[in-house]
């Protein structure tokens, strides 16, 4: 017998992302969380943290080079970055290919999602040993307190606020965020669906607007998340996104599988609807 076997993620009991299953890899509770690896005939090895899905090995490009590349290039010398969550290694990957970058900072609360990552989604997590990686196992939202002018480039990888993740999306933890660049710093942090998610979205929007003085979200297709439609945003104390060595931008593109420069050209282009939303006063539903 041939079993039909699905996962679905459910968002809000609304609407739910499927995928066919054709195995359970790995299934385990940790201290902080349910961690789960499925291999899945749409897009291979998927990487659930309580349920929701994290990454997968078919579609994270998207996500990884999203919230590498854009911040990165934007800096005129980033050496020193943190990234915040992260455990799977993706992002770590991505910013290694840029060749000023001397250390790397992964703070991460689940020791477990790194371990899991290692061993079952290794074309992600290939670089999570480099020796320019310094892996740290603690709450972010303890760990940034004491860093002050740090890091070159602050990256929020982070789960969905729910959860471990909760902390990650407060006035306070930008604010400590901010403070941990140094001058010319920029950050950029993954900021939810603006469609499957816009009550997330906008709160998380108005809070980094209190915090930073430039604040631009850009977007892309992650087919496996919540509305398949996702948002990165870029935030700066004064600092404009920009390609700041295009031969370095022209070299990535050879490799990245999402970003290249024309990708880049539009990427801050935001769609009217969310501008509306965006200027709206009301909460949305
Ligand atoms: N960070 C998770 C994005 C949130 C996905 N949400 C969801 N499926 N409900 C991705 C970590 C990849 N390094």
């Amino acid at each position: 017998m041939v079993l039909d076997v699905w996962f679905t993620e459910k968002h809000e009991d609304k609407q739910g992302i499927s995928l066919k299953v054709k195995g359970i890899l790995y299934s385990g509770q940790s201290e902080f969380q349910k961690i789960d690896v499925i291999d899945t005939e749409a897009y291979g090895k998927t990487l659930l943290l309580d349920g929701l899905v994290m990454t997968t090995e078919k579609d994270e490009f998207f996500y990884h080079e999203m919230i590498s590349h854009i911040p990165l290039l934007a800096h005129p010398n980033p050496e020193k970055v943190l990234i915040i969550g992260g455990g799977d290694g993706g992002t770590v990957r991505e910013v290694l290919r840029h060749p000023s970058v001397k250390e790397i900072v992964l703070c991460e609360i689940d020791g477990a999602v790194i371990d899991v990552s290692k061993q079952y989604l290794p074309s992600i997590a290939c670089c999570l040993d480099d020796p320019k990686v310094k892996i740290h196992l603690e709450d972010a939202v303890k760990y940034i307190k004491d860093k002050k002018n740090c890091f070159d480039v602050v990256l929020i990888d982070s789960t969905d606020p729910l959860g471990p993740g909760v902390g990650l999306f407060t006035e306070e933890f930008y604010t400590n965020a901010r403070d941990s660049l140094m001058e010319n710093g920029v950050m950029a942090a993954q900021t939810e669906s603006p469609i499957a998610c816009q009550k997330e979205f906008k709160l998380i929007n108005s809070l980094l607007n209190k915090v930073f003085s430039v604040v631009k979200p850009y977007f892309a297709p992650v087919p496996t998340y919540p509305g398949s439609y996702w948002s990165w945003t870029f935030c700066s104390g004064g600092g404009q996104p920009g390609i700041c060595d295009d031969n370095l931008a022209a070299k990535l593109e050879k490799s990245t599988k999402y970003f290249n420069r024309e990708i880049y050209s539009a990427v801050f282009a935001v769609p009217n609807y969310v501008k509306q939303l965006m200027a709206s006063e009301e909460a949305v539903k």
